[in-house]
């Protein structure tokens, strides 16, 4: 799968306002600056689609694009839609933003019945964090498959990525095929995260 052309399609909080659409959705999930919407623009191979910032919580509400993607090795193209979700675990967030987040994910992921897949993404560089371990029960909750993607692997040496990867994989208790590591700085990674992907969809 290649993905060629995308397109910003709106923003929701409440699912009578999510777009209605054929086409299946795959989210991307993660505390906050981890660089989910960085990943995004990634994988798409544009430079800003999906809204970076150096202040974390920028993407506040539910951003849904729409892909078209090309199929390996046919003339064949689809669509799907990508679903940028706001970040969680920034400190400076009230109690109150906190609950309508949890609203807003949760349903999300309860109610969208067209998700297929959520690319959930974690620091390389971060210990097992109780947050993600709730982001977890929650998609496990939903009987939602999940790949865990280790960002900003570019801040570590490659010969210590295994020696970070391992004990995420542990305390999370995932299978070798559930975790992966990614740079958005070094575009390490596209393509394991566009096979995962390509195996949801496809
Ligand atoms: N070194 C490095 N920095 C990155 C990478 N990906 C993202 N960043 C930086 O991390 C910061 C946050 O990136 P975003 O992509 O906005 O993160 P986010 O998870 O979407 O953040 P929120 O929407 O605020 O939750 C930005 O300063 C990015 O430039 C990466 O692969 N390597
Ligand atoms: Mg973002």
């Amino acid at each position: 799968m290649r993905f060629v052309e995308s397109n910003f399609i709106k923003s929701a909080v409440y699912p009578k306002d999510y777009p209605s659409s054929e086409f299946t959705d795959i989210a991307f999930v993660g505390k906050s600056n981890v660089g989910k919407s960085s990943l995004i623009n990634t994988l798409l191979n544009r430079k800003a689609i999906a809204k970076v910032s150096s202040t974390p919580g920028k993407t506040r509400l539910v951003n849904f694009f729409k892909i078209r993607f090309k199929i390996d090795e046919t003339d064949e193209f689809g669509f799907l839609n990508f679903v940028d979700l706001p970040g969680y675990g920034y400190a400076k967030v009230s109690k109150t933003e906190r609950a309508a987040w949890r609203k807003m994910v949760g349903t999300f992921f309860e109610e969208r019945i067209q998700l297929r897949g959520v690319i959930f993404i974690v620091d390389v560089r971060h210990k097992a964090d109780p947050k993600d371990a709730v982001m977890l029960q929650m998609l496990q909750n939903n009987n939602i498959p999940f790949l865990v993607v280790a960002s900003k692997c570019d801040k570590i040496k490659k010969s210590q990525i295994n020696k970070y990867l391992s004990p995420l994989q542990k305390a999370f208790e995932l299978e070798n095929n559930q975790i992966t590591h990614f740079s958005s700085l070094k575009k390490i990674g596209i393509q394991k995260v566009t096979n995962w992907i390509s195996n949801r969809i496809l």
